[in-house]
């Protein structure tokens, strides 16, 4: 979060967060780290607590259920109880660290009943959340048990960010449907007495920074030997992994005469390992790549390379440059931000085509992508062969449009508009008058 630190370097203020070892006897205070840019308060949560919470509640209920993947969801009571505890405890932490004029700027999905909690304890601050994931449709909120608590408690902020409009509008209708909210034309909701905020911020990254690095990086190494299609994914199930593997298996069945002429270098680090939906997606992308592998490799050519671990930054940005094309296949995804490497990291000389998902937030600002549907392999498999056969005058042009949107709209553009909204909303006391 480059941008959120320099936000906070610029303005001064405090990083919270969750501390990245749990302990038997959390300090019931912030763990304050003084540094010369900004301070870092942490908060400590003990182990069966923060298993509840983060694994259970966040990972195991809202995660696949704001993806759509009802069939995943792991519902057990003290989940949700560990949830609004950890809610409550870290709303006493905040509520001690702040002034009334501070603003609160909340991220993400674990964090849903911060301000009302704060707001519950008197804190008169202005409250901002921004949801890095998707929003999804009413009907697939309402099979999250507590969408009421959590539909009521994004409506104590008084902005809310969303990646899309996409998002926002699955926000809006599930306002108005469960709370009565009613929109206003200046863009925010009326409920229960109170103006909501509401507002589309695609986030993004440091382009010309990355670009910098992939240039720079890239001077020291040789290309690949043949052309090289990449994905770079978190293993989630989210990510669209296998049918990727399938969509790429369908080329090579179809296309016999790119076997021995392409690679496919897929970069997937573990994540959330002790939850069984990621030891599954892990063991069935092993099975994938080995299928294909067995399948059409011969002894001078592995059609995929599969890389179960994190990389060094200049190497992913060196190896997004050194490719022909980028496989960004998520069947739901916020916005994902390796679509926007990619196509950053890019040689204006002689770019690399990004394929992207449909689904994936990122497709509404990148139409000049090749968009796909995921769920469908020749789709994916004939996104690979334009891609490949596109010649360089398509492909800069194609290039050129993508990056100029890009770069003016970057991370710090992200950031400061957000910032910007949420101090120019009036503050309104939890009794709902301005104090
Ligand atoms: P993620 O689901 O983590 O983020 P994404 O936006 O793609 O998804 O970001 C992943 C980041 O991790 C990228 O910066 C990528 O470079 C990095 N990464 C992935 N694999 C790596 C590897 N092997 N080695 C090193 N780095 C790796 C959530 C939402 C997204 C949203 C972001 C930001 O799910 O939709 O875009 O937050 O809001």
């Amino acid at each position: 979060m480059v941008a959120l630190k320099e936000a906070l370097a610029r303005n001064g203020g405090l990083w919270i967060g969750c501390a990245p070892e749990q302990r038997e006897a959390p300090s019931n205070e912030l763990v304050m780290h003084q540094r010369p840019d900004f301070d870092i308060g942490l908060f400590e949560l003990e182990p069966p607590l923060y298993r509840d919470f983060y694994l259970g509640y966040s990972n195991s209920v809202l995660w696949p259920a704001l993806h759509g993947r009802v069939d995943l969801i792991d519902v057990k009571p003290r989940y949700a109880k560990a949830y609004r505890d950890v809610g409550r405890r870290l709303a006493r932490l905040v509520a001690g660290a702040v002034n009334d004029d501070d603003v609160i700027w909340v991220h993400d999905y674990q964090m849903i009943p911060l301000a009302h909690e704060l707001k519950a304890l008197g804190v008169k601050c202005r409250i901002g959340f921004f949801l890095h994931i998707p929003m999804p449709d009413l009907q697939t909120f309402k099979a999250i048990p507590e969408w009421q608590d959590l539909a009521r408690c994004l409506s104590d902020y008084d902005l809310l960010g969303f990646q899309t409009r996409r998002d926002l509008s699955h926000m809006i209708n599930i306002f108005r449907n469960t709370l009565r909210g009613e929109l206003r034309a200046n863009g925010t909701m009326g409920i229960s007495g109170r103006e909501v905020a509401l507002g589309s911020f695609p986030i993004s990254i440091d382009v010309a920074g990355f670009r910098e690095l992939a240039a720079s990086g890239a001077d020291k190494v040789s290309p690949p030997p043949l052309p090289r299609l990449i994905g770079v994914d978190r293993l989630d199930y989210s990510k669209g992994l296998p049918q990727r593997l399938a969509g790429y298996e369908a080329f090579l069945e179809t296309h016999p005469q790119y076997r021995s002429r392409v690679s496919l270098l897929q970069i997937a680090p573990p994540t959330r390992d002790d939850v069984d939906a990621y030891k599954a997606i892990r063991s069935e992308l092993e099975s994938l790549s080995g299928h294909i592998n067995g399948r059409f490799g011969t002894v001078d050519w592995t059609p995929v390379q599969y890389i179960h671990r994190a990389l060094p930054r200049t190497e992913l940005a060196v190896l997004y440059r050194l490719s022909r094309v980028g496989l960004v296949t998520p069947l739901f995804d916020g916005m994902n931000l390796v679509a926007k490497e990619f196509v950053a990291a890019q040689d204006e000389r002689d770019p690399g085509v990004l394929v992207l998902s449909q689904f994936a937030g990122a497709a509404e600002e990148m139409p000049e992508a090749l968009i796909i549907n995921p769920h469908d392999p020749h789709d994916i498999a004939q996104a690979i062969k334009t891609a490949l056969d596109m010649p360089l005058s398509e492909r800069m042009k194609r290039h050129s449009a993508l990056y100029a949107h890009l770069e003016s709209h970057n991370v710090t553009r992200w950031s400061t508009a957000f910032l910007k909204q949420l101090t120019s909303v009036e503050r309104i006391g939890p009794d709902g008058v301005a104090p």
